[in-house]
């Protein structure tokens, strides 16, 4: 793909080449861990993307390798950072933000494809689960950490994951917090494929493309339906807003607040009760 930078940031880039965005975690010192700047920055580019009328695919993925030859997608949020009641930013703020960039990949309604190589661990495994789909290079490792260095996410990163992967297995990754290899991941079914580390852009382009050939609407229609299912009232309200955008989209629709414009009443008798 023929990337072209939109922004320049200080933790993460950003690309876009024919309807794909690629954002990228660019702190590979520490395996790509976010502070709240991080996030901040992933928000305003996930923003920037949702925005944009031609892209319909998002590639999430992590600088790497490393000077030391390791790969990392993200290994949650910075422990360097971490006051006591959140990772700090640069005025002393203690925030949790990367709650907010979770909602935001999942909500919004284009799809968003993780390419992992290396580490997704603690809330890095989380932000790979909240995509839609997950891309795994051979090489990658998934795992959690919480319990272990006083942390847990009790929101999408477990409900969300035992919806995934099983409750079973789901606890077993929080409870022991082991690391999973690629191959490991793609039988309990938390990543779509597993590739050679050296395929893993294109083969994310290619996803990409293929779905860009899609309807939008459906896929926007089918990423709500998949989120209702999980997510409560939140998730109904999304795809009510759907139903609502297609209303808008029918004469019938127009017709109430046409009638209203022009201060008539609305002909409504002109459409049919289907049955
Ligand atoms: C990722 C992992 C397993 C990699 O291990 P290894 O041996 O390949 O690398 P190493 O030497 O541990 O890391 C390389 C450098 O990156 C830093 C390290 O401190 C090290 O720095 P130097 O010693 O070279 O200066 N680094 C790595 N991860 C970091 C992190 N998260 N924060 C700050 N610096 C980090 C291994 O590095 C690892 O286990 N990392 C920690 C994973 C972790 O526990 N993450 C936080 C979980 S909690 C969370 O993310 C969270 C949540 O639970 C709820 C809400 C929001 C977030």
């Amino acid at each position: 793909a023929d990337w072209q930078t939109v922004k320049s940031y200080d933790d993460i880039l950003y690309f876009k080449a024919d309807g794909i965005a690629k954002i990228v975690l660019n702190r590979p010192h520490k395996r790509n861990a976010f502070r709240p700047k991080t996030v901040f920055e992933l928000y305003d580019a996930f923003s920037n993307a949702r925005e944009d009328r031609r892209i319909g695919v998002v590639l999430l993925t992590g600088a790497g390798p490393h000077t030391d030859g390791k790969y990392a997608f993200c290994s949650g949020g910075d422990q360097t950072v971490r006051g006591s009641a959140g990772y700090m930013d640069d005025s002393g703020v203690p925030r949790l933000n990367v709650l907010d960039l979770q909602r935001l990949i999942r909500s919004m309604p284009k799809v968003v494809i993780a390419l992992v190589a290396g580490y997704a661990i603690g809330g890095g495994q989380v932000l790979h689960l909240v995509c839609d789909l997950t891309i795994a290079a051979d090489n990658a490792i998934f795992g959690q950490t919480g319990p272990k260095v006083g942390s847990f996410d009790g929101g999408f990163g477990s409900s969300y994951l035992a919806r995934v992967v099983g409750q079973k297995k789901a606890r077993e990754i929080w409870f022991l917090c082991r690391q999973y290899d690629a191959q490991q991941a793609l039988t309990m079914g938390l990543v779509n494929t597993v590739v050679p580390i050296a395929q893993l852009e294109a083969e994310g382009v290619q996803w990409a493309t293929e779905i860009l050939q899609k309807s939008p609407i459906a896929i926007r229609c089918l990423k709500s339906a998949f989120n209702a299912d999980c997510d409560g009232q939140a998730g109904l309200q999304e795809l009510a807003g759907n139903a609502t955008l297609l209303y808008y989209l029918t004469e019938e629709g127009t017709e109430g607040k046409q009638a209203f414009l022009e201060k008539r009443p609305p002909n409504f008798r002109q459409y049919p009760w289907l049955p």
